[in-house]
């Protein structure tokens, strides 16, 4: 072993929900800077299908759609090697300290947490006692490895802020136990919109297929819905955040190339958006093709899927359980 790998490196937690395939904007958002921060982090990265599940999901989708997004993380760049790679209820100590962590969080500060204002709101039918929790679980699932950062986006900051909470609380409570975890804000990383309602974030569960592209589409697929893709009135190339047509199409752009928003507006002044749109297409599906194809192969292959998540589930398990032992100690189960 060098002296390189005997540093211990901070650790990280990050994951996504199985509730779709995944779309360019996790590629964008989340699975780049994932396989970034392999060289400077321990990575923890999980596929949280406990989360899922606060929204109904078909059973059988969601055991498909859990071993899809394995195979997507892997695809984007997903280490198995280098990371904890794992299905969130192969751990069961989640859903443990998720009790433990209930039992200290007010009624008040869950209800106000904003996404669960906003999530409530929209569908009054759908509202359970694990949206409303939620929060908790996230706490949970942070505190149980010792995170030191987590990659928040602007819709998470004050769920990060829960687990500072209650890290502390029952570090003051019982004695120092949890590291409290800080935010990380990616370098690099873009918030993807819709296609079709750029003002909407890019979501997985759009209902309109033609908004999102999703790391499965085929080239012709991708170059289809960029063609149809909203844009605004006027006609130049402009990164200008209130053209957000526009200005989502040219982060596209400038996700696929890796051209600078300045380069991308040279390259096009005084050309339209057809011939700006067909270039977007051509350069998002030579993007996505290389991870579309090692997608597929990793898919077709259950046997060594299913074995990556298992032993990414005993890594993972194994500093949990350490954890769990000594939050249960504390509070004052037994154990004999
Ligand atoms: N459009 C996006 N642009 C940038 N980042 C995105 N992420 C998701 N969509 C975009 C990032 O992916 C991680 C979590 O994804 P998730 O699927 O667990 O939750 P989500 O953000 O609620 O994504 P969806 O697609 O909108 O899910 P559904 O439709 O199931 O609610 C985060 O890092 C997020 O920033």
């Amino acid at each position: 072993m060098t002296e390189n790998e005997n540093i211990k490196k901070p650790v990280i937690l990050s994951g996504i929900t199985p509730t779709g395939i995944l779309t360019i904007g996790h590629l964008a958002g989340a699975l780049k800077n994932w396989s970034q921060m392999q060289n400077d982090f321990d990575c923890y990265y999980m596929i949280a299908d406990l989360h899922a599940i606060t929204a109904r999901q078909k059973p059988a989708d969601l055991r498909l759609r859990t071993l899809d997004t394995a195979a997507m993380f892997i695809a984007c760049g997903i280490d198995p090697e280098r990371s904890v790679l794992f299905i969130q209820s192969h751990v069961p100590e989640h859903t443990q300290l998720t009790w433990v962590l209930s039992c200290l969080t007010g009624m008040g500060e869950c209800s106000r947490m904003t996404q669960f204002k906003d999530k409530s709101q929209k569908s009054e039918e759908s509202v359970n006692v694990g949206l409303f929790s939620y929060p908790v679980l996230m706490a949970s699932d942070i505190l149980l490895y010792q995170a030191d950062a987590v990659p928040v986006g602007e819709d998470q900051k004050q769920h990060l802020e829960l687990s500072r909470d209650l890290a502390n609380r029952f570090n003051n409570l019982y004695s120092p136990t949890f590291k409290v975890p800080e935010p990380y804000i990616p370098k690099i990383g873009a918030r993807i919109m819709s296609l079709q309602d750029p003002s909407k974030k890019m979501s997985k569960s759009d209902d309109n297929q033609s908004s999102v592209i999703y790391l499965t589409d085929t080239d012709e697929v991708i170059k289809n819905k960029i063609k149809r893709a909203v844009t605004d009135s006027g006609s130049d190339i402009k990164a200008n955040p209130e053209k957000q047509g526009i200005y989502n199409l040219i982060t596209l752009y400038h996700l696929s190339t890796g051209k600078s928003f300045e380069e991308i507006e040279i390259e096009f002044e005084g050309k339209g958006y057809g011939e700006f749109k067909a270039a977007v297409g051509n350069a998002v599906a030579g993007f996505i093709r290389p991870l579309r194809e090692k997608y597929e192969q990793l898919r077709h292959d259950d046997k060594l899927l299913k074995e990556i998540l298992m032993t990414g589930a005993e890594k993972a398990g194994r500093t949990a359980a350490k954890t769990l032992s000594k939050v249960y100690k504390k509070t004052g189960f037994l154990s004999f």
